[in-house]
């Protein structure tokens, strides 16, 4: 484990609330470009959202997508630039609501660029409104009684959702809930960049983190609530690797335990 401060972290104060899980996953991706020497030739999508100055804070080359179209933007780039290691970051949001279309047709391509999709349930950045991967009964500021599945749907899995497909080489979720969880995300940003510089094609980390101001938790209890509410709703675990679905998740409408 990397004890220091990765090189390819910035040197810069967070604008991150106390107890987001955004600055650690950027911490995470920026340990894995360095132990994997990328820094050089990686370029990252910024996305809509409370990660929209994430490129203030990596230290490889960055861009910023309109909302929801990092997926269209990591393609254009990977395709003049195959040499490039190519990631988007992308929220809830941003990935599942106005960007589901170029998520679900990247993946199909199976372009060989990874995204990072960070699952917090809320759109963050503009005032906790409900997104598509709000939990059931789950109060937000536009659905104060709480999501009803019957008005709202259900919250989508975007890891089952992107399994059903035939391209994608990498797909894991994973939860920002404990150290054993950091670590598993740490091993997870790690093998997806890995299996685009291998040029195996489409990979995608869903990583399960906490807003603790939108979820009106301290940030403890929005800890527990993404180890014991979102992760049953969204169990953490491998979807595929090496292009072939795991366990019996495949077919599945939601979850079912996974390796891990
Ligand atoms: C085309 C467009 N529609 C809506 C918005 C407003 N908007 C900005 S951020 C955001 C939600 C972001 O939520 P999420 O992707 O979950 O990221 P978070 O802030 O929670 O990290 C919305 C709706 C916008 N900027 N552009
Ligand atoms: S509003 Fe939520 S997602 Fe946005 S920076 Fe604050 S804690 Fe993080």
């Amino acid at each position: 484990m990397l004890s220091r401060k990765p090189k390819a972290l910035a040197d810069e104060p967070t604008h991150y609330c106390p107890g987001c899980g955004h600055g650690i996953v950027h911490k995470l991706i920026a340990e894995a470009v360095d132990r994997l020497g990328i820094r050089e030739r990686t370029v990252g999508i910024a996305p809509v959202g409370c990660a929209v100055l994430a490129y203030n804070y990596l230290r490889v080359d960055m861009t910023e997508a309109a909302h929801g179209r990092v997926p269209a933007v990591a393609t254009g780039i990977k395709r003049v630039q195959p040499d490039a290691i190519v990631f988007g970051y992308q929220g809830d949001g941003d990935l599942a609501a106005i960007g589901m279309a170029e998520t679900i047709h990247a993946a199909n391509r199976g372009e060989n660029i990874t995204i990072f999709f960070v699952n917090n349930s809320v759109y963050g950045m503009t005032g906790g409104q409900m997104a598509p991967t709000t939990l059931e009964g789950q109060l937000t500021a536009t659905c104060p009684s709480g999501r009803n599945p019957l008005e709202d749907g259900a919250p989508i899995g975007v890891c089952e959702m992107l399994n059903t497909l035939r391209r994608p080489w990498y797909i894991e979720r994973v939860a920002l809930d404990s150290p054993a969880g950091v670590r598993r995300c740490r091993r997870a940003i790690h093998d997806a960049l890995r299996a685009q510089m291998d040029g195996k094609g489409y990979s995608l980390v869903e990583i399960l983190s906490p807003c603790p101001v939108y979820l009106h938790l301290s940030p403890v209890d929005a800890l527990r609530f993404v180890r014991e509410k979102m992760a049953a709703q969204f169990p953490p675990g491998v979807f595929r690797r090496d292009g072939h679905p795991v366990g019996p998740a495949h077919g599945k409408r939601s979850g079912g335990a996974m390796e891990s």
